[in-house]
């Protein structure tokens, strides 16, 4: 298909980059991680969100190498990542659900992962997705990445369908609530209401609890007012953008 040949082409043309977007403590405005979120420049030049070729690559069996590629950018990337966010920053990457459930691609990527001498800097998002996997990944690939250091989170919570049995299992380091839950959420008592519960769950297992999307002050007003949740991401703070757009280091957001 066309799409298939861009995706080809964008791969081997080195045109995909990678995009940052901050986590940042609500209440000292401080930054305390990244998120690398996958980009990719189009013919014309432009930069483009991965839309529907993430879910294309996984098809296509190329989301291994995107992934790895995605990994050694930011590798070479962490003396500018520091820079920027500050010294020792957390640094989250992505890995798709199909990936999570492989456990060669994983046993490979733990061992890359380790490899680089930076893995405790590191946190890997898995989708609640993902968690359908839940036994490779209990079994398997949790240990691995406890082992060499690195941390998880369990990223888009409250969403899929597999969300409470996933908790009940697995051990993670963070727990992403999904931008659905945080979006107008001063106006919306019931999901109030369920964002509660959400974040008492989550300190109760001893995770650090972020809020995804955060897009305005009166939604950062509530968290901080109403929540214990400390730690949120969203265009509030910056959209994802390439390392070189942060123009001023943004070691806090105040
Ligand atoms: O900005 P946003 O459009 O980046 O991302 C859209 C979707 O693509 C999100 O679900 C996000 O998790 C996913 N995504 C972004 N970057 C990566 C990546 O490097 N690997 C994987 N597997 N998914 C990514
Ligand atoms: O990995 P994940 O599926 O959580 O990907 C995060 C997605 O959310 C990316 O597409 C990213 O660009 C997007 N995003 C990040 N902050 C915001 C925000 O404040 N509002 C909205 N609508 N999307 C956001
Ligand atoms: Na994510
Ligand atoms: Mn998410």
């Amino acid at each position: 298909t066309e799409a298939e040949q861009r995706l080809r082409s964008a791969l081997r043309d080195r045109r995909f980059l990678c995009a940052y977007q901050p986590k940042v403590d609500i209440h000292t405005h401080r930054t305390v991680g990244v998120e690398v979120l996958l980009r990719w420049r189009d013919e014309a030049g432009v930069i483009q969100g991965p839309g529907e070729f993430i879910a294309l690559a996984v098809e296509l069996g190329m989301i291994d190498d995107i992934t790895r590629m995605v990994l050694d950018e930011t590798v070479a990337a962490v003396a500018d990542i520091d820079a920027v966010f500050g010294e020792g920053t957390t640094i989250s990457l992505n890995v798709a659900a199909k990936q999570a459930g492989d456990i060669g691609f994983m046993t490979d990527f733990v061992g890359d992962l380790a490899d680089t001498g930076l893995a405790e800097r590191f946190m890997i998002e898995f989708t609640e997705e993902a968690f359908f996997v839940k036994s490779a990944l209990q079994a398997h690939v949790l240990p691995m990445l406890r082992q060499i250091g690195a941390k998880v989170s369990i990223d888009d919570f409250g969403v899929g369908y597999s969300s409470l049995s996933a908790l009940a299992d697995l051990t993670a380091d963070e727990l992403k609530i999904d931008r659905s839950f945080i979006s107008d959420i001063h106006r919306r008592p019931r999901s109030q209401i369920i964002l509660k519960a959400i974040e008492s769950l989550g300190h109760a297992l001893d995770m650090t609890v972020i809020a995804e999307g955060l897009e305005s002050i009166e939604e950062l007003t509530y968290l901080a007012g109403a929540t214990k949740i400390r730690h949120a991401q969203g265009y509030y703070f910056s959209k994802p953008v390439p390392l070189e757009d942060f123009a001023v280091s943004r070691t806090s957001y105040s």
